[in-house]
């Protein structure tokens, strides 16, 4: 009996334990679930959805591509402070949220994708958005993954939107290429382009789909180091 309260003691005690430490994370490193995705609220009041599960977890989610519901051609404000369906859907994080996160603490990176129904994936070692008033500028390094590095030619370029154009283009590839972007002059991926376009304004990944996108999945995603 004394051996059955103990234990049951312990459980209690993980329990607690475990409840506490969903209360109020900071980091999706410290958000575990038995299911491969978690909502859960920062204790600044940033609402992030977690991959608990790919590649050991500990993902903070900041793009998501899943069923084209919904419209990713949007004003830099909305690309600013983030869009779409968190719990569900189809959504970017912000790039004000991705800039707060990433220049407080080291982050990587994780692109996954699906094409023809294979699995791609992207992995950066560091990540990193520049402030606004450097147009939320990617910086990248150390790629690993098993599929060509197309992000690095937006590396150290400067966030396009329709309304806001910071490419070296004549025209504004954010038009072009109906998303929001690290455009140069145009891009080698545009995972925010038009979901299901079969054109250059969809879904691209160069090496994978030329200029004639079809991703049927995207995600991007961040992890503390
Ligand atoms: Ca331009």
């Amino acid at each position: 009996m004394t051996t059955l309260m103990s234990s049951l003691a312990a459980v209690n005690k993980r329990i607690d334990d475990e409840c506490l430490k969903n209360v109020i994370p900071d980091s999706c490193r410290n958000v575990y679930s038995a299911a491969s995705y978690q909502s859960v609220i920062f204790s600044s009041g940033l609402k992030v959805m977690c991959d608990t599960k790919t590649d050991g977890g500990g993902w903070i989610i900041i793009q998501r591509r899943i069923n084209g519901n919904v419209d990713f051609y949007k004003t830099w404000k909305e690309y600013r402070d983030g869009f779409g369906d968190i719990e569900n859907g189809d959504f970017y994080l912000g790039n004000e949220n991705i800039y707060m996160l990433t220049s407080k603490r080291q982050y990587e990176l994780r692109v996954d994708l699906e094409f023809s129904n294979k699995r791609y994936f992207a992995k950066y070692a560091s990540f990193q958005l520049g402030a606004e008033n450097d147009g939320y500028r990617l910086s990248i390094q150390g790629y690993s993954g098993n599929m060509t590095d197309n992000l690095a030619y937006s590396n150290n370029r400067k966030f396009t939107t329709f309304d806001q154009d910071h490419d070296d283009y004549a025209g504004n590839c954010a038009l072009d290429y109906t998303g929001g972007w690290w455009y140069g002059s145009c891009t080698e991926a545009n995972l925010n382009g038009m979901y299901g376009r079969t054109t250059y304004k969809g879904l691209l990944w160069v090496s994978l789909t030329s200029l004639s996108g079809g991703i049927t999945f995207a995600e991007m995603k961040i992890r503390e180091k």
